[in-house]
């Protein structure tokens, strides 16, 4: 039976869309690479007779609603493409793709035209490879929760490769619309999740495929924990969750690629803004000891404090310590329901912030994300209207909008602190 490496997820333009420099690639980037080299070198050595990459291998080239300049996503391209190259030539069969929802079909037709007979862009199609029947269904990806029409689906088959959102506890694909394709097909094997699991939904014939290396995106995949408050000598050290898929016969395993970064996980329990400066400051300065310092890529969520810039003032104090993003954890108070008003039709908070920021050309967008992520959250949005909360929210959302449109940060403190009596008075 045919030997063949499953790939998914490496997100490897992520690093263009957020570096802006056009000749020189990020460390970030290179990191990415390196990896990827690596990870190409551990899979050739594994003799697949055909590679399938199952989605969101590359990112189109978009940056906030805008296409980047290519450019700048051309810097990773010579390599990305050399090592295409090397890992089809080693292979019978060459690469077949599938486009996952970050992907763009031009980037994966550009491939095809460039690396020609070997690789092969798939949609909604069945190929023969060596010995196994394996059908690509183009990816049907949509935010929230969404179904496929059954006169899409196909009909039946020995394996399906595909990249959906699986409903783990979150909007997806109907769980249905698996079950039914777990009828139709041997083996279903999904990218997109960034984990591997074998019979999730209680499917036994689903796999959802792990990311090959890590990316900008985080979704639990990290291989050393520090949690605080608790015992920061002896921080969670996990295996790395990263790697492929081999399908050897009947045989499926899952090969782990120990990436040359530690991804590692923060989360900060305080109370109080002082109890989350304080936790941050405990933490960092054990990262900041480590003899891999140079060699982390942290995320870190913390509760207690409102805005992420508190956080941030703290971590950018320990320069050698690599801060990838920081997410605030807003405590769970039993939630109202938000009904905005004023629209055409009922909409929830998350519909109207994905229609906001697809409506919306860069920078805007990136304006109207942060007012998203910090000033108009649920959390927020539910709480009555205590004026010390609205003031604070106004500063802030004066701060984030004003250098937006060029108004000097003088005229903005000038200007709260005439309006502040206006507050005390009410
Ligand atoms: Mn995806």
């Amino acid at each position: 039976m045919s030997r063949i490496a499953v790939l998914s997820d490496a997100h490897l333009l992520i690093q263009a869309e957020r570096f802006k420099e056009e000749n020189r690639i990020s460390p970030r980037g290179e990191i990415s690479l390196r990896n990827f080299t690596n990870v190409v070198g551990q899979v050739i050595a594994e003799k697949p007779e055909a590679v399938i990459l199952a989605g969101d291998m590359f990112d189109e080239r978009e940056k906030g609603g805008d296409w980047i300049a290519d450019s700048e996503a051309a810097k990773y391209w010579p390599d990305i493409r050399n090592e295409l190259k090397r890992l089809m030539g080693c292979t019978r069969y060459g690469i077949y793709a599938l486009r996952g929802n970050h992907d763009s079909a031009s980037v994966l037709k550009e491939l095809q035209d460039y690396l020609g007979d070997g690789f092969h862009f798939v949609r909604d199609e069945e190929k023969e490879i060596g010995d196994h029947h394996i059908y690509f269904l183009e990816t049907r990806y949509r935010q929230g929760s969404y179904r496929i029409l059954e006169e899409e689906l196909p009909e039946s088959g020995e394996i399906l490769i595909m990249h959906e959102t699986i409903p783990w506890g979150i909007p997806g694909l109907d769980k249905e619309v698996f079950e039914e394709l777990g009828r139709r097909f041997s083996l279903l094997l999904n990218g997109h999740m960034h984990h591997y699991a074998n019979g999730p939904l209680d499917i036994p014939n689903l796999h959802t495929l792990p990311a090959l290396i890590p990316s900008q995106e985080l979704k639990n995949n990290f291989t050393l924990k520090y949690q605080w408050p608790s015992d920061l000598e002896k921080p969670e050290v996990r295996s790395s969750p990263f790697g492929y898929l081999v399908l050897d016969g009947n045989e499926i395993s899952f090969q782990r690629y120990t990436p040359i970064q530690s991804i590692v996980n923060v989360r900060i329990e305080g109370k109080t803004p002082r109890d989350t400066i304080a936790g941050i400051n405990e933490v960092y300065a054990r990262l900041a000891q480590r003899e891999d310092r140079d060699n982390l890529w942290v995320w870190v969520s913390a509760q207690g404090v409102t805005f992420k810039d508190t956080v941030r003032k703290e971590t950018n104090k320990y320069s050698e310590v690599n801060t990838m993003d920081i997410d605030i954890k807003v405590k769970k108070e039993p939630r109202k329901a938000v009904e905005l008003k004023g629209l055409d039709k009922m909409m929830s908070l998350s519909d109207l912030e994905a229609k906001v920021l697809t409506s919306l050309p860069w920078p805007d967008r990136d304006l109207a994300q942060k007012l998203f992520d910090e000033i108009f959250t649920a959390d927020n949005l539910s709480k009555r209207a205590d004026s010390n909360l609205g003031r604070l929210l106004f500063q802030r959302l004066l701060d984030l909008s004003a250098p937006h449109y060029g108004v000097p940060q003088e005229h903005v403190s000038d200007f709260l602190r005439r309006v502040d009596p206006l507050w005390k008075r009410r």
